[in-house]
């Protein structure tokens, strides 16, 4: 029997109904759904990168990176290409298979355009999935990064509509729609999710669940972050989440879209490893790999992996383009790794 329907038109009634259900009632149908569309033991893995870092003008009251709030933060312009790829290379040797590049802006200027969309063609010659995410986007900027290959956009609801104001002003909603419409138009796969620990209720979480799945398509991709408290930001002293509401989010995620990767996101450095693991039974199948997220701490990728042995769980192998020149850059890497490990074994024997 199938239990996953792909919905596009969740009322707050139904989505509040598996909120309420028993936590083992609501766990066992995510992974249930879960496993009708994916291997439950495979999790897929990217690395983040911050590109430019800090004095943003947007005031996202959770975010060490505003310009409005003194976080003590080091702040640093654009990298150079070169600096992004070698990064985008130490996370493909630790085996990310998603490279997502971020970036402190309201919005990317045109003057900056020309360096991100080569960061895309650089890191897409490797192999790796491209992800970005740099603010809202026009339309024109949103085909450029298209046409250099970009595979993923960044871009979070964050919350939902009625409790966003709260946390931000300086960029509405309708904007952040409107980019994300920009993103499906222009052929791109979009991630976007949100966090919770904002101080938002219940509903609010329904609610933002419900801006996502109601879209036209669903997100590919859909992060969920747990508040990282950062001191001088204003949500700095805000309440913990009970790890078990963070977990039914999860699995509420899952069973509104099923076929779409949930990423247990931001947060995980302050998540013991028992709540990890009810995340991926919940349904969380993506995570982001690698010491540090944007500008603050996540899990040694040696821990991970020795979580992932412990669990069974394998990372996912990358979704294959079928792209030609992509595979061409695929096999040349391949090649490449072949023929160092043949210098190496030489030289060692
Ligand atoms: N500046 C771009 C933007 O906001 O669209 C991209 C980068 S921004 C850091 C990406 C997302 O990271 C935010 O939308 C938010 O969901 C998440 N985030 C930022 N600070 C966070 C924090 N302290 N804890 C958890 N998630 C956070
Ligand atoms: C997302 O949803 N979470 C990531 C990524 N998309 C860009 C960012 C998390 C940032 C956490 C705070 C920091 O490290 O600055
Ligand atoms: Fe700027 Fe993004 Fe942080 Fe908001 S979340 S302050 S837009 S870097």
């Amino acid at each position: 029997m199938t239990v996953s329907v792909t919905r596009h038109d969740w009322a707050p009634a139904d989505v509040m109904a598996l909120f309420n259900m028993p936590f083992n009632d609501l766990l066992f149908r995510a992974q249930t759904v879960h496993r009708e569309h994916f291997n439950p033991n495979r999790v897929q893995v990217s690395t983040l990168l911050s590109i430019k870092t800090g004095a943003c003008p947007e005031d996202c009251k959770y975010c060490p990176q505003s310009g409005h709030y003194n976080t003590g933060l080091e702040k640093e312009k654009l990298l150079e290409v070169q600096k992004v790829l070698d990064e985008a290379t130490a996370a493909k040797n630790i085996g990310a298979t998603r490279f997502c590049m971020g970036a402190a802006w309201k919005h990317p200027s045109e003057k900056d355009m020309p360096y991100v969309l080569e960061m895309v063609r650089g890191v897409r010659a490797m192999g790796l999935e491209t992800c970005m995410t740099l603010g809202k986007l026009t339309k024109e900027q949103t085909a450029a990064l298209a046409d250099a290959g970009l595979d993923y956009y960044n871009h979070n609801l964050d919350t939902s509509p009625e409790f966003y104001g709260n946390i931000i002003t300086t960029r509405t909603y309708g904007d952040r729609l409107e980019t994300l419409a920009y993103v499906r138009d222009a052929g791109m796969k979009i991630c976007s999710g949100g966090i919770l620990g904002l101080g938002e209720s219940v509903e609010d979480r329904a609610g933002l669940l419900i801006q996502l799945a109601n879209l036209p398509e669903h997100p590919e991709s859909v992060p969920i972050n747990m508040l990282v408290k950062v001191k001088g930001t204003p949500l700095e002293n805000e309440a913990d989440v009970d790890p078990f509401d963070f977990i039914r989010t999860l699995a509420v995620a899952r069973i509104m879209m099923p076929k779409s990767h949930v990423r247990l996101s931001a947060g995980r450095e302050q998540m013991n490893e028992q709540t990890q693991s009810l995340a991926f039974f919940a349904g969380a199948n993506s995570i982001f790999y690698g010491e540090r997220l944007l500008t603050t701490a996540n899990p040694q990728a040696g821990k991970d992996m020795r979580l992932f042995e412990r669990l069974g769980i394998k990372p996912e192998e990358r979704e294959e383009h079928d792209d030609e020149v992509h595979q061409a850059a695929i096999e040349q890497a391949l090649m490449e790794q072949r023929d160092s490990a043949l210098i190496s074994n030489a030289a060692a024997g």
